[in-house]
């Protein structure tokens, strides 16, 4: 197992749109596994492959609190079969938006299905943060950022921070 470098943005690998695992296989498995490690030595409760710079259709969460005994889900290749017409509002970190928080709307209940670490097609509702998470990381394999749900001022603020931020760790 690794820890993995988290991409951060503005960084163009952000925007690929992931493609689909055709087998989940042993190098799925580790990649997987290199994944679980990297969102807990991160303290994320989400993280999807693309943030590793890998474009393949995999999530990883944990919202097991502190404490608490881990609980690692994974969604490979998640498709969104249903979702509430009631919005939920919820403020949003992303480790590859580092130090900014803002809230964004989305839908309060998905169904989703997917398949897990063992290649099983599953299907589960979600609700609350877990849909929130869901929803954050399935947006990354589209290549959006949660930045990207706000207004373009707020965007736009950010993003310049964050490019400014870069800029000043490269020299
Ligand atoms: O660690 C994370 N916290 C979080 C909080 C609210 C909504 C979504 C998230 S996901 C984020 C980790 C991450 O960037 N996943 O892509
Ligand atoms: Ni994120």
């Amino acid at each position: 197992m690794a820890v993995l470098p988290i991409l951060k943005a503005p960084d163009p690998r952000l925007k690929t749109k992931s493609k689909p695992v055709a087998q989940v296989d042993e190098g799925v498995r580790k990649l997987v596994a290199d994944m679980i490690e990297t969102m807990y030595a991160a303290n994320g409760i989400g993280l999807a492959a693309i943030q590793v710079g890998i474009p393949k259709r995999i999530l990883v969460i944990d919202l097991a609190r502190e404490g608490e005994a881990p609980n690692p889900q994974v969604f490979i290749n998640p498709e969104i079969l249903e979702q509430s017409e009631d919005l939920a509002t919820y403020e949003e970190g992303c480790l590859s938006v580092p130090e900014h928080y803002a809230e964004v709307v989305r839908p309060a209940t998905v169904r989703v299905r997917y398949l897990d670490g063992q290649g099983e097609i599953r299907e589960q509702e979600a609700t609350g943060l877990l849909a929130t998470c869901l929803q954050h990381e399935m947006d990354h394999l589209d290549g959006v950022l949660f930045v990207d749900h706000l207004s373009l001022v707020k965007r736009s603020v950010i993003l310049r921070k964050l490019a400014k931020a870069k800029k000043l760790a490269t020299v």
